[in-house]
């Protein structure tokens, strides 16, 4: 398949290619999680969530690899360096009793993916403690092993955990794309910063595109 695309057309076969959803989690998108303990309006968020909801649709339909991610840490903390979990001085740390259960910790109400877009059976769902989706984590082994050479990336945040993750996979050799209105900040100018940045220079971390046309490509089989 081949898709208009930023800086020039993006060419990918759905049995290579996954389609990777960064941490739509309610940490991240309900009041009274990670995010908002930041001092984040998480609001603008879930204006994505319709977006991804296709995509993820017509993905399924279509046959193609899912893969989810969520930032998650250990009950215990030991794979949270007391750096994460003291910087900026949240109002609740990471670990700490929130409203939607302990601070981004695995199994945690909070921690779970929004029901919208929550994972079927047999999908991918990958716990990563850092902001990037490969450190410390099996996915790059999951995906040679799959034969996957192409990533589709939706989520939040763009310039976090979404532009790291992508960052990573094109130093380890993927061809990446980023769904620009399936993704989301809470600064609506590091959104339009990090599109650029990762677009320009000939797309010297991947390629951006809306996913009109990826959902009429997929369509149209
Ligand atoms: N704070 C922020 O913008 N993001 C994160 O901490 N994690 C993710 O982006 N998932």
């Amino acid at each position: 398949m081949k898709i208009d695309a930023s800086p020039f057309a993006y060419e990918f076969e759905v049995d290579k290619t996954a389609l990777v959803i960064i941490d739509m989690q309610r940490d991240f998108i309900e009041p009274g999680g990670f995010g908002e303990t930041l001092g984040n309006n998480v609001a603008l968020l879930s204006a994505i969530v319709p977006a991804c909801k296709s995509v993820l649709e017509a993905w399924r339909t279509a046959g193609g690899l899912v893969v989810h991610t969520r930032e998650a840490h250990r009950a215990d903390l030991l794979d949270c360096p007391p750096a994460k979990r003291n910087r900026g001085n949240p109002s609740l740390r990471i670990g700490d009793e929130g409203p939607m259960g302990r601070i981004l910790i695995a199994g945690e109400p909070g921690n779970q993916i929004i029901p919208e877009l929550a994972p079927l059976p047999g999908e991918v769902v990958i716990d990563k403690p850092g902001k990037g989706a490969f450190y410390a984590t099996p996915m790059h082994n999951l995906m040679q092993q799959g034969g996957i050479t192409h990533l589709l990336f939706m989520g939040v945040t763009t310039e976090v955990c979404v532009q790291t993750s992508m960052r990573e996979a094109n130093d380890r050799g993927y061809d990446c794309l980023l769904l620009e209105d399936c993704t989301e900040s809470y600064f609506p100018h590091f959104k339009a910063s990090a599109i650029d940045m990762m677009r320009a220079q000939g797309g010297i971390v991947g390629w951006t595109a809306p996913s009109g046309p990826l959902l009429a490509a997929l369509q149209s089989g």
